[in-house]
């Protein structure tokens, strides 16, 4: 998988017959869909789009050219990273991610209704900081408490139960980047182990999922992008190796 973006002017890869979803490497909601797609030991491709300067040919697959995108057959795609998790559960139900009872299934989407404000509260504190407010730390730590409760009040190693399922996937890209927070100097935001422990416990279990391991990118990673985002200059290629390349030390002049 190559982790160079593609943006406005480069051609789009030729389809290999697999699913292939666009995304951008730093996308929390993208991610909710690679760890879908991982979980259920799906066959696909990646493609990284720059959001700075979109490929042309992302409005073929995706109206607003938001990622992430699904083309589950040449040319014709799904967006939004909900209504393709929904289509994959359904379509390849051998790994279900989903409770059979309506009745949980409506509960965990109401789990992740609750959850949006932390997710906002994030969003502001790492990208929009001058318009944090004291109430975006307080509905932040509100929805961790609430996720500390529930998971407390559940009793299982992760919310879906003793293996992940689609909650944990919809949650876990924000878990991940909250980390990067405190690095940025935004300690209010730390998520303090004696306060959090059975969070941290879950949070650690979910490093641990093979479906979640493979795409991990830890909080120092995800601090420097928001940095270079802060910057003006989003650095999406920054862990492309294959951007590193045949700098040779320029001979001094005579
Ligand atoms: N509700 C959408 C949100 C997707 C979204 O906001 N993606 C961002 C990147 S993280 C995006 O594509 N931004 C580019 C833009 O809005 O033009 C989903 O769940 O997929």
């Amino acid at each position: 998988m190559s982790e160079k973006h593609l943006q406005t002017g480069d051609v789009l890869p030729p389809y290999s017959g697999k699913l292939r979803l666009f995304a951008m490497r730093f996308c929390p909601y993208a991610e909710r869909s690679v760890l879908v797609l991982n979980a259920k030991n799906l066959q696909y491709d990646l493609v990284f789009i720059n959001l700075d300067h979109k490929p042309e040919w992302i409005f073929n697959f995706s109206p607003k050219g938001t990622v992430p995108a699904l083309e589950y057959e040449p040319g014709k795609a799904i967006f939004d990273s909900n209504i393709i998790n929904f289509y994959l559960d359904e379509k390849y139900p051998d790994v279900a991610l989903q409770s059979s009872d309506p009745l949980r299934r409506a509960q965990d989407k109401m789990f992740i209704e609750t959850f949006a404000g932390a997710q906002s509260a994030y969003y502001t504190a790492a990208f929009n900081p001058q318009a944090l407010q004291p109430s975006s730390v307080e509905t932040y730590h509100k929805g961790l408490e609430n996720l500390q409760k529930e998971l407390e009040i559940r009793g299982t190693t992760f919310l879906h139960g003793d293996e992940p399922g689609w909650v944990d996937y919809t949650l876990w890209p924000f878990l991940e980047r909250f980390e990067a927070l405190p690095l940025i100097g935004k300690v209010e935001f730390a998520i303090d182990k004696t306060k959090y422990e059975r969070l941290v416990t879950y949070m650690d279990a979910m490093k641990n999922v093979p479906a979640v391991k493979s795409y991990y990118l830890s909080a120092e990673t995800h601090a420097k992008f928001i940095e270079s985002h802060g910057k003006g200059d989003a650095n999406y290629n920054m862990l492309d190796t294959s951007a590193v390349c045949c700098m040779r030390p320029r001979k001094k002049k005579e």
